[in-house]
This record gives C-alpha cells, sequence and structure tokens, in this order.
C-alpha cells in the first residue's frame, strides 16, 4: 500500500452513529489514509441546541492539534445547513483549510452548497471518495473527480455522478475499532474512542435505498432520479455480511442487547428471509426491529423473521386512503392497513405505527377517518407521530412551492422543522380543532383506555370548542404510557443513559 501523507479529519454534526461517517472513514483507512472521526454534539428529541463557544474552540483545537490537512463534513439533514456553514468558515478563518461538504443535504442542493464548502461530495460516494483523496495525495488534478464539484479559481467543476456500488458486500465492514482516532465532542469535554458501540442498542442497514421510492417527501424522489440508469434502486446486503458486521461488532464490546435495523424497508425476498432465519439465532441471537412498508407486509416471511427474533416492527401509516394517495403518491388503501395490523397481533409482534401530522392538505373529515382507523386496529400498537418536514428539491416540495401553499422559508435548509418537531409534541401551538385530533390520536392506542370511554370522549361536543381537558388527559396517559416502556426497557436491561438523555426531553415529551 502507497504511504499517503493527507490527514483527514471527517466530521458527524449531532449524531454518534452516523453510518455515513462511519462507511467514509473506513474506506478511506481501508486505503492506507489516516483518518479521524469527530463526533461534535448528539441529536436530542426535538431539541438541537447551537454550539456553544468552548465546543467550536475544541474542535478547532483538536484539528490543528492532530495537523489535520483537510476536513469532511457530514451534512446528513437539512437542518443542519447553518451549523455547517459556521463551522466551516471558522476553519477556514481560523485553519485556512479546506472543507469538503458530503450527505444528503449537498446531493439534495449542490448549487447553494458549494457556495460555502470548497468541495461537495454528491450522492453515494464509497469509491469515489478514495480516489479524491488519492489524488489530493499525490497533488493530482480533482476537478474531473466523478461525483464530486470542486471549486477552484476558475470555478466550480460539477462532475457526473458514479454508479451506484451494486455489491455492498464488497464494501468494509463501518469501523468500530479505531479508537484513538475517535473524537466526541460535547459541552466542556473531548472523548476518546468510539461514543457508540458501548450503547444497548446497535443499529445497522441490511439494505441501502427503497424498492418504493415515490412517497412525495422522501428523499428517495430525489436520490432516485439522480441515479436514473445508474444502478438498482435498492440493494440488499448478504445475510452472512450482516451476520459477520454484528460478530465484529461484538469482538469489541459486550453492551449490545438489541440490534435496529434502520432500512427504508428490511428485506422481506422469501429466500433472503429463509437465511436470515438460520443464521441470525445461533450466530446473534440478539432481538431486533426493522421497518416495513404495508404494500409488502405478508405473513410467511414475518412469522420467519419473527422465529428469528423480530421483536418489533414500525411501519407507516402516514395518513389516510385519500391524503396518502392525494399528497404522498402512496396508494395504499386503509384495508391494508387493518389487514397489517391484524397480521402483526396473530404473530406477536409489537407494532410502532407511524403518522404524518401538521400536513396542509388533511381536513377535519381526514383526520376524522384517521381517528376510526386507528379505532379499528386491534390492540396493542403503538402510534408515533411525526410533523410533517419539507425537505428540499423533492417531490412534495416542489409541488408545495408550485401550488403557493407554502414559501421557500417552510423548506428544510431555511427551515429547521426536524429539529422542533420531528416528532409531534402536544405542547407545540396548534389550532384548537387540531388539538383535539391530536389528543384523541394520541389516546387511541392506549390500552389501559376502553374503547367505549373513548368513542364518549370523541362525542363529547365541549371538547371540540375547549380541547384543553381532552389534551391533558392525553398528556397524563402519554406519561404514564412512556414510564411503562421505559420500565420494561429497564428490566430487559436495554435501558442506557444515551437513550435517557436522547428521549426524556421534559420540554418536548414525545408521544407515543
Ligand atoms: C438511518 C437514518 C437515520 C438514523 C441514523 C442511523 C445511523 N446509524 O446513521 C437516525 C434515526 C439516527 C436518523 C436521524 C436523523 N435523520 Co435520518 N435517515 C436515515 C436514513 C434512512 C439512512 C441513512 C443512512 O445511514 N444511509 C446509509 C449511508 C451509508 O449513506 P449516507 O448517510 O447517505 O452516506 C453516504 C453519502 O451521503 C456520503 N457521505 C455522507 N457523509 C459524508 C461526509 C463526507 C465528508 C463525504 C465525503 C461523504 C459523505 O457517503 C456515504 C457513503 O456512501 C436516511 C435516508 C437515506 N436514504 O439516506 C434518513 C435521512 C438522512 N434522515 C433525515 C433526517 C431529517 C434525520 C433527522 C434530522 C431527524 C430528527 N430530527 O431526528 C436526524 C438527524 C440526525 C443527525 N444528526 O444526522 C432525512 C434528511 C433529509 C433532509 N434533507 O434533511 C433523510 C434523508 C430521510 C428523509 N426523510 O428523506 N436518521
Amino acid at each position: 500500500m502507497l504511504p499517503r501523507t493527507t490527514r483527514i479529519a471527517i466530521i458527524s454534526l449531532y449524531a454518534l452513529e452516523n453510518n455515513g461517517v462511519r462507511h467514509i472513514a473506513a474506506s478511506l483507512r481501508h486505503a492506507g489514509f489516516h483518518v479521524t472521526e469527530i463526533y461534535f454534539k448528539d441529536w436530542t428529541n426535538n431539541h438541537f441546541p447551537w454550539p456553544r463557544e468552548r465546543e467550536m474552540e475544541l474542535l478547532l483545537e483538536q484539528l490543528r492539534h492532530r495537523r489535520i490537512h483537510v476536513v469532511g463534513i457530514s451534512v446528513r439533514a437539512s437542518a443542519f445547513h447553518r451549523i455547517a456553514s459556521t463551522i466551516t468558515r471558522r476553519i477556514r478563518l481560523e485553519l485556512s483549510l479546506p472543507v469538503l461538504w458530503g450527505g444528503m443535504h449537498p446531493t439534495f442542493l449542490p448549487e447553494r452548497c458549494i457556495r460555502q464548502a470548497d468541495y461537495i461530495a454528491m450522492g453515494e460516494v464509497d469509491r469515489q471518495v478514495v480516489e479524491f483523496f488519492d489524488r489530493m495525495d499525490r497533488g493530482q488534478d480533482l476537478s474531473t473527480c466523478k461525483s464530486f464539484w470542486v471549486k477552484t479559481a476558475e470555478g466550480i467543476h460539477r462532475n457526473d455522478l458514479a454508479p451506484l456500488v451494486d455489491d455492498l458486500d464488497s464494501l468494509p465492514f463501518r469501523d468500530y475499532h479505531s479508537h484513538s482516532d475517535k473524537l466526541t465532542i460535547q459541552g466542556t469535554r473531548v472523548r476518546k474512542g468510539d461514543p457508540f458501540i458501548h450503547n444497548s442498542e446497535f443499529t445497522m442497514l441490511a439494505s441501502r435505498g427503497c424498492p418504493y421510492w415515490k412517497c412525495t417527501y422522501c428523499s428517495n424522489t430525489v436520490t432516485r432520479s439522480l441515479y436514473d440508469g445508474l444502478g438498482r434502486p435498492f440493494r440488499v446486503l448478504s445475510v452472512e455480511n450482516i451476520v459477520r458486521e454484528v460478530e465484529y461488532a461484538r469482538t469489541q464490546t459486550r453492551a449490545i442487547r438489541f440490534v435496529r435495523f434502520d432500512d427504508e424497508v428490511f428485506p422481506t425476498d422469501e429466500s433472503w428471509v429463509e437465511e436470515f432465519r438460520e443464521k441470525w439465532p445461533s450466530r446473534v441471537g440478539l432481538p431486533f426491529e426493522v421497518l416495513v412498508d404495508p404494500r409488502m407486509v405478508r405473513e410467511k416471511p414475518l412469522r420467519m423473521l419473527k422465529e428469528a427474533g423480530l421483536r418489533a416492527l414500525c411501519m407507516g401509516i402516514q395518513a389516510t386512503e385519500r391524503v396518502n394517495r392525494e399528497l404522498f403518491n402512496r396508494d395504499i388503501p386503509n384495508t391494508r392497513i387493518v389487514e397489517c395490523q391484524r397480521i402483526f397481533r396473530r404473530l406477536g409482534i409489537r407494532s410502532n405505527l407511524q403518522i404524518i401530522w401538521d400536513d396542509p392538505c388533511s381536513t377535519d373529515h381526514d383526520k376524522d377517518e384517521l381517528f376510526r382507523l386507528l379505532m379499528s386496529l386491534e390492540r396493542p400498537f403503538e402510534v408515533f407521530l411525526f410533523g410533517l418536514t419539507i425537505y428540499p428539491s423533492t417531490h412534495l416540495a416542489r409541488r408545495l412551492l408550485r401550488e403557493g401553499r407554502i414559501t421557500p422559508r417552510h423548506v428544510e435548509g431555511e427551515s429547521t422543522h426536524a429539529f422542533e418537531q420531528f416528532r409531534v409534541d402536544l405542547d407545540y401551538p396548534r389550532p384548537a380543532a387540531d388539538r383535539r385530533w391530536l389528543a384523541l390520536v394520541v389516546l387511541s392506542n392506549k390500552s389501559f383506555i376502553p374503547r367505549w370511554l373513548l368513542w364518549r370522549l370523541y362525542l363529547n361536543q365541549r371538547y371540540r370548542k375547549d380541547p384543553a381537558p381532552l389534551l391533558r388527559l392525553a398528556k397524563a396517559a402519554n406519561l404514564l404510557h412512556l414510564a411503562q416502556t421505559g420500565g420494561e426497557m429497564a428490566l430487559r436491561g436495554e435501558m442506557s443513559f444515551l437513550l435517557l438523555k436522547r428521549w426524556l426531553n421534559l420540554r418536548s415529551l414525545v408521544t407515543m
């Protein structure tokens, strides 16, 4: 291997787990580069405080102390645009280092991002990033690197995207061992070592992309058109590779109690699932959780996954039939949701049903229908409410802007909605009618409240004028339910300081 002289730092903003940073760092280390991963602050539910001056100083000190030559920043979510710009300015001003941005946000808005950074990486760049730094290391021309935009004195070089990596197994595992080259900056401290590996929860992906990719609010509508003709939109890792990654991670820690697969949708191809059922229990043996889509829920693969240790899943209902079809481009009848929940109950898999709230299209009638749909589902189930966040360049953003229903200020990047109401909380200011619906939806899944009582609350005209008492009831029920869930996790040995810190935000309690 060639001796490399370029010393690289990659910064993760407010995410200790950041897959993107971990993959990029692993690929570069694999090619012989010296890479420092810097985890700059962590996320907490609905609260992303602006970096303190001391945190900025610590970051700059570390870059100086480690004699870094070039800094990469992972700008995964658009809401981080301003924070990333501020950090970039400080690095360039105080250290005169070039800065490279990568992640979903520069992929969505390259023209805007290249104004701030010296270089941007578009889309997935596991292989191209090695070529980019290889050229930099040899002092060669960067301006023709595929998937990269490069700012030079002559102007901006905008290169086409390289094809997607088809064989995900060919990529190195995310690195969980280079402890001295991993730092976390939070408050007044710099901690060495991997900040996530000692957590009870291990997160990973079994795939990249999405087989549906048409839901208007999602990043996949953007990446799909960018990668048109450049590879399959949905790629799945082999079961063997997944199992090996967990085995490798467990050589670094004994803390892992369960695994959460963060895929857009977990693979359900039957032969793949069958192999998973054979290998996971004997070689990993940990409970795991996945995300599914109502269009792919079938009893047979789910039964096999249950046998392998699947204990809970998340499924996006998003909205009722009309809104799903007309606003989100999801053709999913309500009867399908009812059927899915029946399957989950038959198999004894805990279901977390996700709903998008605060969309500009749902009428009183739609909310009524949503409540009725939830009331018709077999209990128990969880309801996870998310506030609609409008990501730039998505089909939804473009349509709502075109129709004049939103202004550019409502689009993430300008807006930081994902920081404030990503998960809906009951105290957020909303019109009275909406607060009543929200309270009813939050109450709908609480098994300790009988359904007849819920119908009486629903029919009571008083709450239409003044939903405050209903909201108080919903808050109390939610708190009780959260305590119950937290207690169960503690009993299973899964509660960690990190999870508490992320989710126990008393100013904005998550609704479940
Ligand atoms: C899993 C996931 C999460 C997990 C992360 C788990 C983990 N271990 O990383 C969790 C639940 C923690 C999470 C949190 C959030 N997420 Co999220 N998440 C995803 C999801 C589904 C996959 C991300 C992923 O791991 N991809 C696989 C990796 C390998 O790809 P990647 O991150 O894109 O990285 C590649 C390239 O982008 C690039 N790259 C990335 N960083 C860098 C840096 C440099 C220097 C370079 C050169 C290249 C580079 O190279 C990488 C390898 O090819 C995406 C959707 C998607 N398809 O991307 C949403 C997504 C990224 N999330 C999103 C959002 C909004 C958030 C939150 C803000 C939500 C919230 N309020 O809590 C937080 C932000 C947390 C944070 N501080 O970053 C949005 C962002 C949209 C936007 N424009 O803002 C997305 C796109 C989903 C969507 N709705 O469309 N998320």
